[in-house]
């Protein structure tokens, strides 16, 4: 089976991809949960739903996030009233909000419902939160702390980054579904999420880390950065600020001694050596996706690089 880690937008692409390329039963992706919040009462999982409108080919394609051709009508009555509308939820993402909300007060799991919404968007891999607890991830720039979204959306990730927390992490456990997940796993896959907020959440979980260490199956990861620069969002200034490289070695010193193979864009080949010695093999190609064919050409590759890398082990 495979298993994918995967955050926001560029880990829900790659995640599509290994949806289409690995028979649906054997494809579970475990999401991050700590850019979860509360807004008007209800309880919103940005990455979980990301995840979820992507594999079911719903989500906005200009943004990554929310449903294409999706409606703000709510919203703007909610302006209307005097509330500030500063994260925009559409009208159809409202649905899956105020059923989330719902199903979480009656009292089911996230892991729970976000198996039912998947079945009724017609989605066959599973999709797992991280974990059932509630983690929330906080940001230190030099003004003090702010929650993710407000850092993320309502400041426009303006602000520095110099230190990260996730509340709730040390008492947070892993679902029974994750971690049968990461114990039937013959390739573990860290999709190119933020490694610091989107990856960095679910290897934080205790247990993670040692599971992937321990674990027999070939683990690769592939960068978020291409040429020091993140595809989309905060990831490269995240990386510089928190004094990490902001580059595919950056990206890969953070994940040593997790992962067998790092694959890397081919503006990134000069940096081949450098990766190996961390001790892990690299893969060269084109890691940019844009459309689905992308996203299943680049899965199916870096599956198939997998086959010939034998899960190295101290
Ligand atoms: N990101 C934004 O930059 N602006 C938004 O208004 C916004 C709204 C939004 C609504 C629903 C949802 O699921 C995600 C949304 N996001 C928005 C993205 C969100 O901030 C995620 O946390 C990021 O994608 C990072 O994972």
């Amino acid at each position: 089976s495979v298993v994918a880690l995967a955050g926001g937008v560029g880990g829900a692409k790659l995640a599509q991809g290994l949806a289409g390329a690995v028979d649906p039963e054997r494809l579970s992706i475990i999401v991050n949960t700590a850019d979860d919040f509360r807004l008007w009462g209800l309880h919103i999982s940005p990455d979980l739903d990301t995840v979820m409108y992507t594999l079911a080919g719903i989500a906005n394609p200009v943004t990554g996030w929310g449903i294409a051709g999706d409606s703000f009508a709510a919203l703007d009555m909610l302006g209307r009233l005097g509330e500030d509308a500063w994260f925009r939820v559409g009208d159809q993402d409202f649905a899956t909000h105020i059923r989330r909300t719902s199903a979480l007060q009656a009292g089911r799991s996230l892991t729970d419902i976000t198996a039912g919404m998947s079945t009724a968007l017609g989605i066959e891999p599973s999709i797992l939160p991280m974990t059932d607890s509630p983690v929330s991830t906080m940001v230190e720039p030099p003004a003090g702390t702010l929650a993710f979204q407000d850092y993320f959306v309502a400041r426009r990730q303006q602000d520095d980054v110099l230190g990260v927390t996730f509340e709730g992490i040390d008492g947070a456990a892993l679902t029974d579904d994750v971690t049968a997940a990461l114990s039937q796993a013959r390739i573990i896959v860290i999709c190119p999420s933020n490694p610091i907020v989107s990856i960095g959440p679910i290897l934080a979980l205790p247990g993670v880390r040692a599971r992937l260490a321990a674990s027999p199956a070939v683990r690769v990861a592939v960068s978020p950065i291409v040429a020091g620069k993140a595809l989309k969002g905060p990831a490269d200034r995240m990386l510089t600020t928190l004094g990490h490289d902001s580059s595919a070695t950056g990206v890969a010193a953070l994940y040593r001694d997790l992962v067998d193979l790092f694959v890397i864009d081919s503006q990134d080949a000069a940096e081949r050596p450098a990766i190996e010695a961390l001790g892990m093999r690299v893969h060269v190609t084109d890691t940019i996706m844009g459309g689905l064919d992308d996203r299943e050409r680049l899965a199916r590759e870096v599956l198939d690089v997998t086959a010939g890398v034998e899960a190295v082990r101290p």
